[in-house]
């Protein structure tokens, strides 16, 4: 367990002696526990399959407080601890129910294609048990587990490009499609499915969740400033269900509401510009009754986009619960 000296700062890394990415926040046990990716140097091909993302283990951190020195618990999980997988531990979340934590993690298995296992464990801060297998029926990338105010539990998921969605097309995976769908015809969704009640599982297959304007249209494929890419986070504000996201091409988190957890959304506005580097990745998180942003950037290792660093900053709604559309960089 090692402590950044500092104490934590909005806008600025939350540590800096590893790189950290696609921070997925949450409150246990009255503190911040971010569970990050944690992004480390690779000396294959930097491409659009994401290949630099070489992932292998899994750190958890956490804050007391947003102005407190951030926690690095050491490694919760590592890849040679997870059967079923052979690469690329990519963005986690996690959950508590059933007096347990559980890790959600994507990564590739032994035929290369993305699934999402689970590990569980008794403390927030690991180590955690991965599972033999991934989550039957799981693909693609970037889980984010919501539990519900009546105590159920959803799964978010999916991701473009390396995330493998449009090979998914058909229902099966086609290693060999990398197009989506023509520009006018309804852009891929994200994925949800409804956990078990063990939360190994799922209980029903992943459904494709609509993302609409507000005529109701679906956003089309070509609408890349406001299309599902990957990076799916679910929250809860004043009864209404907000599902967030990136834009991956045009680098922006974006988010579309609902009164149905499982949709559809309607797509609503910006909550994060871009920030340096391809990728954003965020959380949203109510602590000590604020609201948070956490994202990641590649500031702190100079623009290098497979070593990013996890930040914070305050969220703020509007009287129409719209979000404030946030500046990564404002002015000090
Ligand atoms: O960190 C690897 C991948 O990059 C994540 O799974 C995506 O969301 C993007 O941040």
């Amino acid at each position: 367990m090692s402590n950044s000296a500092k104490p934590a700062a909005p806008n600025e890394p939350i540590v800096t002696h590893i790189y950290t990415a696609d921070p997925s926040a949450h409150v246990f046990e009255g503190k911040l526990y971010i569970y990050p990716s944690h992004d480390i140097d690779h000396d294959g091909p930097t491409n659009d399959n994401g290949d630099q993302y070489a992932m292998e283990d899994y750190h958890v951190l956490s804050l007391d407080d947003v102005n407190a020195p951030c926690v690095d618990h050491g490694e919760a999980l590592h890849i040679r601890d997870v059967p079923w997988a052979s690469k690329q531990m990519w963005a986690p979340d996690a959950a508590f129910k059933n007096d347990t934590y559980y890790l959600y993690f994507p990564a590739r298995d032994k035929d290369g294609v993305f699934r999402i296992g689970v590990a569980s464990g008794t403390s927030p801060a690991g180590p955690f048990k991965a599972e033999e297998n991934y989550i039957p029926g799981s693909y693609s990338i970037d889980p984010a587990v919501y539990v519900d105010e009546d105590n159920r539990a959803y799964m978010y998921f999916g991701g473009l490009w390396g995330g493998q969605l449009e090979k998914w097309q058909t229902g099966e995976f086609k290693p060999d499609v990398t197009e989506g769908p023509d520009a006018s015809a309804p852009a891929i969704g994200p994925l949800v499915a409804e956990m078990s009640d063990d939360m190994l599982t799922f209980k029903s297959a992943p459904a494709e969740i609509s993302i609409v304007d507000e005529d109701g249209n679906p956003i089309v494929a070509g609408d890349e400033d406001r299309r599902y890419f990957e990076g799916p986070w679910m929250h809860k504000y004043k009864g209404l269900y907000y599902l967030s996201y990136s834009t991956g091409t045009t680098h922006k988190l974006v988010y579309a509401v609902s009164e149905n957890p499982q949709g559809p959304f309607v797509y609503k506005g910006t909550i994060l510009t871009p920030v340096l580097g391809w990728t954003t990745h965020h959380s949203i998180v109510e602590f000590q009754d604020k609201w948070y942003l956490f994202y990641h950037d590649a500031s702190l290792s100079g623009g290098v986009d497979h070593k990013r660093s996890v930040k914070f900053t305050e969220l703020h709604y509007n009287e129409d619960g719209t979000i404030r559309t946030i500046d990564p960089y404002p002015e000090k």
